[in-house]
């Protein structure tokens, strides 16, 4: 039977759509290998994942905060870092921030389709703390945390802006988290860390109804 005009044309229409598809709805990730003479880290990072984690930092206080970044961002994430300790756990710290920061960087692309500004507020028992991000192309973090205490386990707090930094930089992120009130020292990370985690996963979530625009005026992200 002769095909009308409509029918030779819709079927390679419906198969540009599909592959379009696959690709909007494409799980995302992200690998990262980083060396230098103070840390070495290897990061596999899947945004779409399901919250499985394998993480080795040598700070155990550090892991347990990017363990429950990966469980409450619903990302699947990856991490070995061997750093430099010994001197202390600054280099440690700001280079997985960067590197986590670049494989959403990575995973994200051309950021097409996402909603590209997220903010969460989470509490952690007495604690609250609130975050917010935007994927914006430029890098930019603010960070307080009312902790009170130098470490926290095996953690130096102090560290905590560096990592932050890392982070936007490595990603290009306006990255803002702040503690509003609490007494437990731990509590404060902790809930900083969910909430930056849950920003996180809005920031990177998909909008079906904006699948092929940037989320920006500008043209570029
Ligand atoms: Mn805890």
């Amino acid at each position: 039977m002769k095909k009308t005009a409509s029918q030779r044309v819709s079927k390679p229409a419906n198969e540009r759509k599909r592959a379009a598809s696959k690709v909007a709805n494409g799980v995302r990730t992200g690998t990262v290998k980083r060396e230098t003479t103070e840390t070495q880290i290897a990061l596999t990072l899947t945004i779409d994942g399901t919250g499985k984690y394998s993480v080795s930092t040598g700070i155990r206080f550090f892991d347990h905060m990017l363990e429950l970044f990966a469980r409450h961002g619903g990302f699947d994430l990856k991490l070995k870092c061997k750093g430099d300790l010994d001197v202390d756990q600054h280099h440690t710290v700001e280079d997985i921030g960067i590197a986590l920061g670049e494989a959403f960087a990575q995973a994200l692309g051309d950021k097409k389709g996402i909603l590209r500004a997220g903010y969460f507020v989470m509490t952690m028992d007495e604690t609250l703390a609130v975050a917010a991000v935007d994927l914006s192309g430029r890098a930019a973090y603010v960070v307080e945390t009312q902790v009170t205490a130098p470490l926290v386990g095996d953690f130096q707090t102090e560290l905590l802006p560096d990592f932050f930094d890392g982070f936007a930089r490595g990603a290009k992120a306006n990255v803002h988290v702040k503690t509003m009130y609490g007494r437990s020292n731990h509590h404060k990370i902790e809930a900083i860390f969910k909430a930056f985690a849950r920003a996180l996963r809005g920031a990177c979530s998909r909008d079906e109804r904006m699948r092929e625009m940037l989320p920006s005026t500008k043209g570029l992200l």
